[in-house]
């Protein structure tokens, strides 16, 4: 008998990847058998360096000893608890702890199970409070371009990636987009936020001058877009999307699915930038990748305008007609408590923090490497991006990743752009192999 960690099956046909050159990857799979702190190891033994912390997920590492005790003990005590006119401890602990972690009154959580449904509650809170305050008529949503908000239909409809859109019909109707902010003639190997391109921001003037105020609900937008390939927005950029948000009642919503849980070395986007805004949706992180859960954060008057309005209803009415058969699981709860207090006993935010401008100085001297077109960095996030061969748009970016793969090292690609974001535990010396592994890929391949 092949031990546990080693056995393999002998038929891949039957799952459907998500997200993946499925012919490619069953002609030559990559079996992931187990994990332990920074690494995986493949069925066939060999052992990898992680350096995309599974997929922008596993913050605190793997195989972490308290969380894998908290999630085989709740296994046991209560396995599932009704969300829907029921409760348990854990829940109301856990969203106090988030309400804690997140600034100012990002105060309530409404829980999910994965980034795509954070972004679905998101936006339909955002509509639900506009009509509560007796704001009804503003239905429209507003994404920008390149954004990646997971792949429901809400997040497909205000997201601006093609690829992920253009299958898949009309998508929501009245939504409209910023535009993106890689300007690669101005800002190119920007080491940390780019200095051109606050004024990108200026544009939701002139979509609020097409539609009007009065019908726009809310912007979403990632405070650092992740999934295309890490753009640090524009100095003052954010900024000004929430005055001008403000100043025309619009909700702004961060997605942080990515960004919250220490990968800038804080808790949140929203406060390493000093930012508020008015919904922040999470996932990833927040369990360390270990059980699937998301979180919304709501401002204080946001939820109350909808819990406690004059629309709410009698004490024994449904404020918010949402939810998930596995909103707060308890096995995602006790994973989400014992991955917070394992962020706070490590210091791991504080070690992101403190790692960021090595991390930055390491990957920026790969500029001169081969096809290198640009390098951006923020916090333990990394992005080297390369010219595409011509009229193979990607086939680079993903050969890399194949090189890196027989060179044990774990990294992920998005078209061209090769995208790192190591786990938080990531150590200095594994954070020069990472970029020593990059420099000799990116020159071994065509
Ligand atoms: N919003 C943002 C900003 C995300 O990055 C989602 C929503 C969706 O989350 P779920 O849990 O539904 O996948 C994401 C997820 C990659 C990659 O390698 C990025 C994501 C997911 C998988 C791969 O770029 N982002
Ligand atoms: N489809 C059917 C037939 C269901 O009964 C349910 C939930 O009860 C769902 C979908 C939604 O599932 P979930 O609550 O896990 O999102």
């Amino acid at each position: 008998m092949l031990t546990k960690a080693l056995a393999a099956p002998n038929d891949l046909e039957a799952f459907w990847m998500p997200f993946t050159a499925n012919r490619h990857f069953k002609a030559q799979p990559r079996l992931i058998a187990r994990a332990e702190g920074m690494h995986y190891t493949l069925t066939d033994g060999r052992q990898l360096l992680d350096a995309t912390a599974g997929l922008w997920c596993c913050n605190a590492g793997h195989a972490r000893p308290r969380i894998v005790e908290a999630i085989q003990q709740q296994a046991a005590e209560l396995d599932f608890a009704p969300a829907f006119q029921w409760g348990h401890p854990k829940a109301f602990e856990l969203a106090s702890r988030l309400a804690n972690l997140f600034p100012a009154d990002l105060d309530h959580a409404f829980f999910t199970n994965s980034g795509s449904e954070s972004v679905d509650t998101a936006l339909k809170i955002a509509l639900a409070y506009q009509r509560a305050i007796g704001q009804g008529t503003r239905t429209r949503l507003i994404g920008r371009e390149r954004g990646y908000h997971g792949v429901g239909f809400g997040g497909i409809s205000v997201g601006g990636i093609a690829k992920n859109r253009m299958f898949f019909g009309s998508l929501l109707t009245g939504v409209d987009h910023l535009p993106h902010t890689l300007d690669m003639e101005r800002n190119r190997f920007s080491r940390g936020l780019p200095e051109h391109g606050a004024e990108l921001a200026d544009v939701l003037e002139r979509i609020v001058a097409l539609h009007d105020a009065s019908t726009i609900a809310a912007v979403i937008v990632e405070p650092v877009a992740g999934s295309i390939g890490v753009y640090p927005p524009p100095v003052g950029y954010l900024q000004r999307l929430r005055e001008i948000t403000r100043k025309h009642g619009i909700l702004l919503i961060f997605d942080e699915v990515i960004t919250a849980f220490g990968r800038l070395g804080t808790g949140s986007a929203a406060e390493c930038f000093d930012v508020i805004p008015d919904i922040a949706t999470t996932a990833k992180g927040l369990t360390s990748g270990t059980v699937p859960m998301g979180a919304v954060m709501v401002r204080k008057p946001v939820h109350d305008a909808i819990v406690h309005g004059a629309a709410a209803g009698g004490e024994k009415a449904i404020e918010l007609f949402h939810g998930y058969t596995y909103s707060a699981h308890p096995l995602a709860c006790a994973a989400a408590l014992a991955t917070l207090e394992t962020y706070k006993e490590e210091g791991l935010f504080e070690r992101a923090a403190e790692l960021a401008p090595y991390w930055e100085e390491r990957l920026h001297s790969l500029r001169d490497r081969r096809n290198v077109i640009d390098i951006r960095n923020i916090g333990l996030m990394g992005a080297v991006e390369l010219a595409p061969r011509p009229g193979k748009p990607g086939e680079r970016a993903y050969d890399a990743m194949l090189k890196a793969c027989d060179k044990r090292l774990m990294i992920r690609i998005t078209a061209d752009t090769l995208a790192m974001s190591p786990p938080l535990i990531v150590t200095h010396e594994q954070i020069d192999r990472i970029v020593e592994v990059l420099g000799e890929t990116i020159e071994e391949i065509e």
